[in-house]
């Protein structure tokens, strides 16, 4: 039987890659089905909710027309990295499993966000290269890929969900990285080959709440634990870079193409980009869901201004989606029955920043262009950090202490701005550019902006 092991067994998944996975098995009705290990990586309670029911869960697909529920039922068994890291090993060797996919979040590859290479001082890395029995994503691949290598078991494609620009080269990267630094031996023969393809991928999911397992009860009769809600739209876009074979995900809606990079950087810059400037924006001005942020005048049109200057960034060949792409956006956010928390959208600003928009800031003034309202969303950030430091807030953040350090600091807000953007980037921080982020964060936290 064709196996799957997925790293992240979170809503995400479930509703994505799984639910892709489902679809294709039903298509493929002659093939063998196609069975996925779930792995959570530090917590059982999922695993334990879901055992009653063998797996299976439904997903509530909320649309404009009402909610559309199925049944999703690949997964066979879930395992927890953090109990048993060694039954995650022997799934990663094992000669079943030809694809480990993973969404651990942007912090999960423990990546230095100044330069997108694995952070080798992380505190849970550096525990990890001592132990014969990592916990984390890439040391779990870095000895399963060591264990597999010259056994036989056949190639293996190692596919990153998570929205991280060039997510399979960086996690690639990181892996070798780990392996070298742990002395271990991850290079396949020709006949063990690991690729690392890379992905975008894009299901808006937000997390399970009580009135959502109440709607599910009460259409299905019959409580259930873990339903996940997500909206109808769905895209994933696969480099076609397999060492294996796959489930017939090119036959269920996901494209296989040469080159991801177009796709990638349109959903982070649009999409991914102007949920981190309403979550800030947002969250500053009162609101608590995305279609608040989103029905408020002033934030739809930062918004619509973020759009203007991300789809300048865009390579040529993709300009002529936009209009459709960004009236389907602004739907997306305004599906009222989402409730999707932007307090969920703000964790993790160090990590989603560096990829989401410093990169419109850098491709403008590559041209010689202002971004003024890519400065503004993350000087929004600033001040959504600099407002936590004085109210004691707590920041969800792998970076949270040294943050909140630096946004409680009285050094003046242009060198609290440089000092921030410092922890998220390399690239040199022109004078007058963080003149202009220092101004829009003054104005944003005198509440003239
Ligand atoms: C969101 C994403 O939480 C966040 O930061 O921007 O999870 C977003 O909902 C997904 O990328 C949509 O595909």
């Amino acid at each position: 039987m064709p196996r799957i092991l997925h790293l992240g067994f979170g809503n995400f998944h479930r509703a994505h890659q799984a639910w892709y996975t489902e679809l294709a098995n039903r298509r493929a009705e002659a093939a063998a089905p196609w069975r996925i290990t779930g792995v959570s990586m530090r917590r059982p309670d999922l695993r334990d909710a879901l055992a009653p029911e063998g797996f299976a869960y439904t997903l509530a697909i909320r649309g404009r027309d009402g909610l559309d529920l199925e049944r999703v039922t690949v997964h066979d068994e879930i395992l927890v990295a953090a109990e048993d890291p060694e039954a995650v090993l022997r799934r990663i060797a094992d000669p079943e499993t030809r694809i480990v996919t993973l969404t651990v979040t942007e912090k999960g590859y423990h990546l230095d966000p100044r330069d997108g290479t694995l952070d080798l001082a992380d505190p849970r890395i550096r525990a990890d290269l001592e132990a014969e029995r990592p916990q984390s994503a890439v040391g779990l691949l870095a000895h399963g890929l060591a264990r597999r290598a010259g056994s036989g078991a056949g190639g293996l494609t190692v596919i990153s969900c998570d929205n991280i620009s060039g997510n399979g080269r960086k996690l690639r990267a990181a892996v070798a990285r780990f392996a070298q630094a742990a002395g271990l031996e991850i290079g396949g023969t020709a006949g063990d080959r690991v690729t690392f393809p890379d992905t975008m991928v894009d299901r808006i999911t937000p997390a399970t709440t009580e009135e959502l397992r109440a709607s599910v009860a009460a259409a299905t009769g019959r409580p259930e634990a873990a339903p996940v809600p997500t909206e109808t739209f769905s895209e994933w876009i696969v480099e076609d870079d397999f060492a294996s074979d796959r489930p017939a995900w090119d036959r269920v809606g996901a494209e296989i193409v040469a080159d991801v990079a177009p796709f990638e950087a349109r959903k982070l810059r649009l999409l991914n980009a102007s949920h981190s400037f309403l979550a800030y924006a947002g969250l500053l001005a009162g609101h608590r869901y995305v279609q608040d942020a989103i029905a408020d005048p002033a934030l739809r049109a930062g918004v619509e201004r973020l759009f203007d200057e991300a789809g300048a960034t865009l390579a040529e060949e993709i300009r002529d989606t936009l209009p459709a792409y960004r009236a389907a956006l602004l739907a997306r956010f305004d599906v009222v029955e989402m409730k999707h928390e932007l307090a969920q959208i703000a964790m993790d600003g160090s990590q989603k920043v560096p990829v989401r928009l410093l990169p419109i800031v850098r491709a403008l003034r590559q041209r010689g262009l202002p971004a003024p309202q890519a400065t503004t969303a993350i000087a929004s950030w600033v001040a959504w950090l600099v407002r936590a430091a004085e109210k004691g807030r707590p920041v969800h953040d792998p970076a949270a202490d040294g943050l909140l350090k630096i946004a409680g600091s009285r050094t003046g807000t242009p060198a609290l701005c440089r000092a921030l953007l410092e922890q998220v980037t390399q690239e040199p921080l022109p004078e007058d550019w963080i003149a202009d982020l220092a101004g829009r964060t003054d104005r944003i936290l005198e509440g003239k902006a």
